[in-house]
């Protein structure tokens, strides 16, 4: 990662009660290149940080310090290129599923802090949260002629969740609908790619982006990873779970109002032909993204959509039994 060094300032939450963890805070700070960033802590040591370039979480850690997110060594974080890892929005429009450049250009705008965003949909005891605003500048206007308000919510639970509110309203004012796609392009940090199962989209039809988005249904078992993936499973479960045998983690993905889910690795010849990406990183990442491709999801004027993800990561030592996938994904 290119960069100068990194400065900042502190808005403490009222302090927590239990005399062994601090107050879950929020600071504003200078990120890479003097980027804008913000530092979610909370109150067990989790924490979370994101940019306003691209409203962008860039990393995600739990109460021990252990990254959790996917980061590439060779991300840019240097407008208009989109930073490598973390969790890139894909808005208005996923991949080249329509006219815009891939993955829409939220990713690569300077969003802002939402001063005063309308009531919280759910009470929330969340204390270490932003709110974030895009809203169209006249130069998207040109490329993408529709008035919006997008305003997402990034949030720390008290046992270090992470949460993603997006809430996107129709600002037209000329009566116009419009309809978009959209994914949470959420990189996950494995330890061994070859090592990693997901469960919860086993039978379930996905387009194959390798095979010109032919639709195929998938086998009765979890997915495990020897080559490049690129796939839009449709209408999945609302969890996910992503097992990390070798590290004895699981990543469990909840999401609402996304129906679909894609699953990225570019394995070794995309992985050399990225230049924000090194040659052997596809070995320790894995794209799940909670995602609306297949049917845009359409608003008119002055209605709103929200897309929520939550993420957690539990220890898990599957083999023993411990942790079994099949019961998170039928657990509350
Ligand atoms: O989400 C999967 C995907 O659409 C892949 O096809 C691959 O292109 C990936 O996104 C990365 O896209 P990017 O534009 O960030 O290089």
């Amino acid at each position: 990662m290119s960069g100068e060094k990194e400065k900042s300032t502190v808005t403490s939450a009222p302090p927590s009660p239990s005399p062994s963890s601090v107050a879950p805070s929020v600071e504003f700070s200078k990120g890479i290149n003097g980027l804008q960033k913000v530092i979610l802590r909370e109150s067990r040591g989790s924490s979370a940080e994101v940019y306003l370039y691209g409203g962008h979480v860039t990393s995600w850690k739990n109460d021990h310090g252990e990254e959790l997110l996917f980061l590439s060594s060779k991300a840019i974080f240097k407008p208009p290129k989109a930073i490598r890892g973390g969790i890139p929005i894909c808005f208005p429009q996923f991949a080249s599923h329509g006219t815009l450049d891939q993955h829409g250009f939220a990713r690569n705008r300077f969003w802002a802090v939402d001063e005063d965003p309308p009531p919280f949909p759910t009470n929330t005891l969340n204390k270490a949260f932003v709110d974030l605003i895009l809203k169209p500048s006249e130069e998207d206007m040109k490329i993408w002629p529709h008035s919006f308000e997008y305003r997402i919510r990034i949030a720390l639970g008290p046992g270090g969740d992470l949460m993603l509110t997006s809430r996107i309203r129709n600002t037209n004012s000329d009566g116009k609908p419009f309809s978009f796609t959209f994914a949470y392009h959420t990189y996950f940090s494995v330890s061994d790619i070859s090592e990693v199962r997901v469960e919860g989209l086993e039978t379930l039809d996905y387009l194959d982006n390798l095979q010109n988005k032919e639709r195929f249904t998938e086998q009765g078992d979890a997915l495990t990873f020897e080559s490049e993936v690129d796939k839009i499973y449709l209408s999945t479960p609302t969890k996910i779970a992503i097992i990390d045998h070798e590290k004895k983690r699981t990543f469990v993905l909840r999401k609402d109002g996304l129906p679909d889910a894609v699953v990225w690795n570019p394995w070794d010849k995309k992985a050399k032909a990225m230049a924000d990406f090194g040659d052997d990183e596809y070995k320790h990442m894995l794209c799940v993204e909670a995602a609306a491709v297949e049917k845009a999801v359409t608003l008119k004027p002055g209605e709103e959509w929200k897309g929520r993800l939550e993420l957690s990561a539990v220890p898990s030592s599957y083999c023993s039994g411990q942790l079994d996938p099949q019961r998170v994904l039928q657990g509350s």
